[in-house]
């Protein structure tokens, strides 16, 4: 399933809202903002050919500071929301973005799921490392033994390791950026844009606010291109080490993509051969019958 090519190619304009970010200054989402609409410019995707589906979170207030169709739902279940709308609409690239706290808590199921079934969408993780939009409590990937707002203290609990547990499901992208790095990012998100199945794409993000511990400077610093290295990602043992083991330095880039394994939709078997979509479908059915039964 291809995505739609409009030739006459969308400008940053096209995606342009008048509506004021709220984000703190030196938040990374205006990095992850500012990286998603210029690859989907370069894709030549308008707005009015992709859907963005948004977690709630200080992420999730970027719904209405760019155009597009866009989502806005509930906290921690953007990815069912997102896959659903995909399958009934293969005909538009779905972008579904969460926080690290929405995904790896609330939603966490719903992101073992999305993996597992391999669904044909991009999933922008915006890690903050720490639930922003109420204020910096821990998220299970904040560091162990960091004093947040109500955690004064420290957190007890160990830091989920995020990556290993992703490449536990035996994903088919993985990728990782970082807020600061925004011509990478874009690059990494054309590649998860274009990928036939789930794209998992993990953003190291700053948040000056509530995150003192992996601050801007200290990405800066720790984040290296390993594409510019010479990563293979096709390599699953060699991309699961490189994701995890983030002790001395953290690798960007696409760290593991599998291009052969089918998409969730490529697998149903009534949808093989048709070259209409669910929605075609649906609005071909006369039902003015059926909904006499209800008059
Ligand atoms: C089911 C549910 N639990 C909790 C909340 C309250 N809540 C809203 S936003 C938010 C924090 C979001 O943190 P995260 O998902 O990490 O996104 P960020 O704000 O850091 O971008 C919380 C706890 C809610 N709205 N719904």
């Amino acid at each position: 399933m291809g995505i739609p090519l409009d030739n006459s190619g969308p400008t940053m304009k096209d995606y342009a809202s008048p509506n004021q970010c709220t984000w703190c200054d030196g938040c990374g989402d205006y990095g992850i903002w500012t990286a998603l609409k210029e690859a989907l410019v370069e894709l030549k995707i308008p707005p009015t050919r992709v859907l963005l589906c948004y977690d709630v979170g200080c992420h999730g207030n970027m719904s209405d500071k760019l155009k597009g169709y866009r989502f806005h739902g509930l906290h921690g279940r953007v990815l069912p929301f997102a896959a659903g709308a995909k399958i009934a609409n293969m005909a538009l690239p779905v972008m579904a973005v969460g926080g690290d706290g929405a995904s790896f808590s609330e939603g966490v199921g719903h992101l073992v799921h999305a993996v597992r079934s391999n669904y044909p969408v991009t999933f922008i993780l915006h890690n903050n490392a720490n639930y922003g939009l109420t204020t910096g409590q821990a998220s299970s990937l904040t560091k162990r033994g960091e004093k947040m707002n109500t955690s004064p203290n420290g957190i007890p609990e160990r830091t989920l390791s995020s990556m290993d547990f992703v490449f536990s499901l035996e994903p088919t992208f993985v990728a990782r950026g970082f807020s600061g790095n925004i011509w990478q990012l874009k690059e990494i998100l054309k590649a998860a844009i274009t990928h036939r199945g789930f794209g998992f794409v993990d953003v190291l993000q700053a948040c000056p606010s509530y995150n003192h511990f992996a601050t801007h400077d200290y990405l800066l610093e720790k984040c290296y291109d390993c594409w510019k290295e010479g990563h293979d990602p096709s390599d699953f043992k060699k991309a699961r080490k490189l994701a995890v083991d983030t002790s001395r330095r953290i690798a960007t880039g696409v760290l593991y993509q599998n291009k052969d394994v089918p998409n969730f939709y490529e697998e149903l078997l009534p949808r093989q051969g048709k070259a209409t979509t669910l929605v075609n479908e649906v609005a071909l059915q006369d039902v003015s019958e059926l909904m006499k039964d209800f008059a």
